[in-house]
């Protein structure tokens, strides 16, 4: 069988011609700061568009848009991958709130509706370690080993791209990939 790869990048993730961008949105999906701005920024007014209906249908079964952990899944507008894939970070409240399971949750829960797409590439950006305060480090471990696992479990997906903004969750994505024998 064809190998899965995990890929290391420092960069824009809006740049990242994957068939699917994983967004560190918030639980009401109508775009934010952060990483979450700048997806919306460079896909244009179509995918907020979409984010609302998508809103408001979860509104209207009395649910909220996004909880935590949950994913949804929408086109692309005007970047160069072809869907957006929403998940919603955990807000760090010092880790004993569930958080590492809700991160994990993020990762696997976008994987699964990248499989079900029939989608082969995804490209992460470092959920919940801006605006939500997740320790860096410690989000790095979770997330690398979230995907690793869920990797198994989704053979339709080929290569995952963990998009880095910063030096300093670059240099620590790279020690943990080292770590778990991925590079
Ligand atoms: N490409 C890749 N990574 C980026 C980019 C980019 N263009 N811009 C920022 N990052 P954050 P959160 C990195 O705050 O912590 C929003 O307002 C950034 O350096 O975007 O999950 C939402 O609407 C950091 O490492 O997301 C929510 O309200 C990482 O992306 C809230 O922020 C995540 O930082 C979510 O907070």
């Amino acid at each position: 069988m064809e190998e899965q790869v995990i890929e290391l990048v420092l960069g824009d993730i809006t740049k990242q011609a994957v068939d699917a961008i994983v967004n560190a949105a918030n639980s009401g999906l109508m775009g934010g700061g952060g990483v979450d701005g700048a997806i919306h920024r460079a896909a244009g007014p179509e995918l907020l568009e979409e984010c609302r209906r998508i809103a408001e249908e979860k509104r209207g079964i009395g649910r909220s848009p996004c909880p935590a952990g949950e994913a949804v899944i929408t086109g692309a507008g005007r970047l160069p991958c072809k869907y957006v894939i929403h998940t919603v970070g955990p807000v760090w409240r010092g880790g004993g709130q569930g958080e590492p399971e809700l991160l994990a949750s993020c990762y696997r829960n976008s994987l699964f509706l990248a499989e079900e797409r029939g989608l082969k590439s995804v490209a992460f950006p470092n959920i919940a370690t801006g605006v939500y305060g997740y320790p860096k480090e410690a989000a790095a471990g979770t997330a690398s080993a979230a995907v690793k696992e869920t990797l198994s479990r989704t053979p339709g997906i080929r290569k995952i791209v963990f998009v880095c903004f910063d030096d300093e969750n670059y240099a620590i994505y790279r020690r943990v990939l080292e770590f778990l024998g991925t590079f």
